[in-house]
């Protein structure tokens, strides 16, 4: 096992890793930018350097930097958490030059994935269900078009380099297909610079639904079980839960099947998710792989009781899986809101601030995953999430009436937060009555 691990992140993930470490033993080194030298993830690890300005670019995305700070503090492996270098497969070679352990998979699997055709094409071929299109890149509108009208309108064009929503245009027909895949395909250009494209038929008023997989040195791979991701606004998760209640046991193994399937088509190793669209009918199509561990991993940790951080870790050690598959039980159902410091009322703008008076609720089936404390101020450079709130109940319902009620408990003063927004989702008949899909904010709130 690891003696020493450097995390390259911050907040709320670079704590949850640090007692992580903490727990298995194991010595922790956090890096921080000029602006995070009295967060809380630099307080907590056992050492902590600072590596550059509160620029991103110039500190947490950084890799000479982070991989100084790594040889420097003998730490023999980086977790990356999830954003900042956690995809990047040129940063993974980095490590493996440098001879310090990545704690995720290799940069051939992350770049395979991350070029979504590729990825298309790679589940295609290992029969993993995806949705009707282009089984190639497409590269000019004219051929383009020929491909849309074999696929039938509406298709959704995409970008090879996209996933999250970036570089994406639904075509309604073919008239206005020429502007949507010139729009999409300028996005990609600008975003990715790369004008990759392909095609799929649209899939309407889809769920989000994603597989959670571990997989070891050794071949194993497990699924633990599934996560209905499908309140997004503009493809910001908002509220996670497990299991998701629109799929029956006979789905949920056919799911779980085919998301092992998918992980082992192409030797996969630690955690990852596989992404889903379910459509009302029951059919379900490979959307994306996520090569890294996800913000909702909680709600997953709290049905399964893994502890998928440690997994992680004890998998880039060479470990085996600590878990089989008949092992895996799902127990309960489990929620988590995301609290952003943000104003709804205001578009969801960035609200940064100091935070005045803290109060984290606790209880019987209640996690809270944050890095604020009282008196903390929250740097402007960063994503604006500062807490994830997850409740685990034996059903639904009373997982429910207990984020209601443990929400109702936060206190956040001196900074806007998402929390009001988040009540009137919980509070939505239709959300109570699980009838959820990708177009639930945009459907019953009309803000943009
Ligand atoms: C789709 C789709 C419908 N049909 N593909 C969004 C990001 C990436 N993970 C895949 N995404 C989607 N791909 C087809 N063929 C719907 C989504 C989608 C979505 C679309 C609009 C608004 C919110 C969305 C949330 C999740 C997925």
């Amino acid at each position: 096992m690891f003696q020493k691990i450097l995390i390259a992140n911050r907040g709320e993930i670079a704590v949850r890793i640090i007692r992580a470490c903490r727990e298995m033993g194991i010595k922790t080194v956090a890096v921080y930018s000029e602006a995070d030298a009295d967060a809380l993830h630099t307080q907590l690890a056992d050492e902590a350097v600072c590596i550059g300005p509160a620029a991103s670019s110039e500190s947490y995305l950084n890799p000479e930097r982070i991989l100084s700070a790594t040889i420097a503090s003998k730490a023999e492996a980086i977790h990356p958490g999830f954003g900042f270098l956690s995809e990047n497969p040129k940063f993974v070679e980095m490590c493996e030059k440098c001879h310090v352990a990545f704690i995720g998979p290799s940069a051939d699997i992350i770049q395979k994935m991350g070029n979504k055709s590729e990825a298309r094409a790679t589940m295609i071929k290992a029969g993993v269900p995806v949705v009707p299109g282009t089984k190639k890149p497409v590269f000019d509108v004219d051929t383009a078009l020929k491909e849309a009208k074999k696929i039938g309108f509406p298709v959704m064009i995409k970008a090879s380099s996209g996933g999250g929503g970036k570089g994406m245009r639904v075509a309604e027909n073919a008239e206005s297909f020429g502007e949507m895949f010139r729009l999409a395909q300028r996005e990609s250009v600008n975003a990715f610079g790369d004008d990759t494209m392909y095609l799929e038929k649209y899939v309407g008023r889809p769920r989000h639904v994603e597989v959670q997989i571990l997989a070891d040195k050794f071949g194993n791979v497990v699924q633990l079980g599934e996560r209905d991701c499908s309140i997004q606004r503009r493809h910001q998760k908002m509220i996670e839960e497990s299991p998701c209640i629109a799929i029956d046991a006979r789905l949920r193994k056919k799911m779980g099947d085919t998301a092992v399937r998918a992980a082992k088509a192409v030797g996969y190793e630690n955690a990852g998710t596989i992404e889903f669209l379910l459509d009302h009918t029951g059919d379900f199509y490979f959307m994306e792989m996520n090569t890294r561990i996800q913000v909702e991993h909680p709600v997953t940790e709290f049905v399964s009781g893994v502890d998928l951080i440690k997994e992680q870790i004890r998998i880039a050690a060479g470990e085996p899986l600590s878990v089989k598959q008949k092992d895996i039980v799902i127990r309960g159902h489990a929620i988590e809101c995301r609290i952003n410091a943000e104003d709804p009322e205001h578009n969801f703008r960035p609200c940064p601030g100091t935070v005045q008076e803290l109060h984290i609720p606790g209880g019987n089936g209640v996690r809270i995953d944050t890095a604020l404390y009282s008196g903390y101020k929250i740097p402007p450079q960063y994503d604006s999430m500062l807490m994830k709130v997850i409740v685990h109940d034996k059903d639904r319902e009373s997982a429910l009436a207990k984020m209601r009620s443990v929400l109702g408990e936060v206190i956040i003063d001196g900074v806007q937060t998402n929390i009001d927004f988040q009540f009137k989702i919980l509070n939505h008949p239709e959300f109570r009555a699980g009838n959820v899909t990708t177009h639930f904010i945009p459907e019953h709130f009309d803000m943009e």
